[in-house]
């Protein structure tokens, strides 16, 4: 039995991503929410979490084993729990995925501080101002790219052609567009429209905006 701990969903990217690469992997688990940056809530996550942060797994068959961090999360799950299947199986595509997911988890921090995600808003109006910061327009231009290349190489639906752990990582670049208007070459605007239609992620969404906290950032 897995837990997976997480934080508000219209705001928390790094929760979406294990929490979407799980359920597009058909994995059961239990979903513990947290509502972040509120009253007594980082004590609540301290009591799973040992970095303080979430998203962090807890897999109570091996002693409530706590596994922080969304990367180490989908790793975990992918050798424990899903024979691997959660990578592409070519060993170039999985050696690229994996070096997708690692550019998105350690860089860009203009996308981030700009765009944050924000599930239920429409920012287009702001979006259209960020989006001309230098920074920002980078970000933006090195993820047409990425996506443009693995695309135009394996011809879709998603990244590597099946859906792997490389498009939860960028699920929440796909949310934080729409919210701030980014637009995209068709072929773009397929895969992102491929990445919202998807059932974990159409409920992942309906949860974000039924949710009423605020938090400014
Ligand atoms: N590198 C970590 C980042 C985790 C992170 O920054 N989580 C944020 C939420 S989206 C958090 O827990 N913030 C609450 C806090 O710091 O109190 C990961 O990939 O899981």
């Amino acid at each position: 039995m897995l837990t997976l701990v997480i934080g508000n969903k219209n705001y928390s990217s790094w929760s979406l991503r294990p929490w979407l690469a799980l359920q597009m992997a058909g994995i059961a688990f239990e979903e513990l929410r947290v509502s972040l940056y509120a009253e007594g809530s980082k004590d609540t996550i301290l009591r799973y979490s040992p970095s303080g942060k979430v998203p962090c797994l807890i897999d109570h068959a091996r002693g409530d084993l706590a596994v922080w961090d969304s990367l180490a999360i989908c790793e975990y799950v992918n050798e424990q729990y899903a024979q691997g299947a959660m990578w592409p199986v070519e060993p170039t595509a999985r050696a690229r995925a994996r070096a997708y997911c690692a550019e998105m988890h350690a860089g860009f921090g203009a996308l981030r501080t700009h765009l944050s995600m924000d599930i239920r808003a429409d920012l287009s109006a702001v979006g259209a101002e960020r989006q001309r910061l230098p920074d920002v327009a980078a970000d933006i231009a090195r993820i047409r790219a990425l996506w443009d290349s693995a695309l135009a190489d394996c011809g879709g639906p998603f990244l590597f052609g099946s859906f792997s752990i490389a498009d939860a990582f960028f699920a929440p670049v796909v949310t934080r567009f729409a919210t701030y208007g980014v637009l995209l070459p068709p072929a773009l605007a397929h895969y992102a429209q491929n990445v919202t239609d998807l059932a974990p992620m159409q409920a992942w969404i309906a949860d974000g905006r039924r949710e009423t906290e605020v938090i400014k950032f």
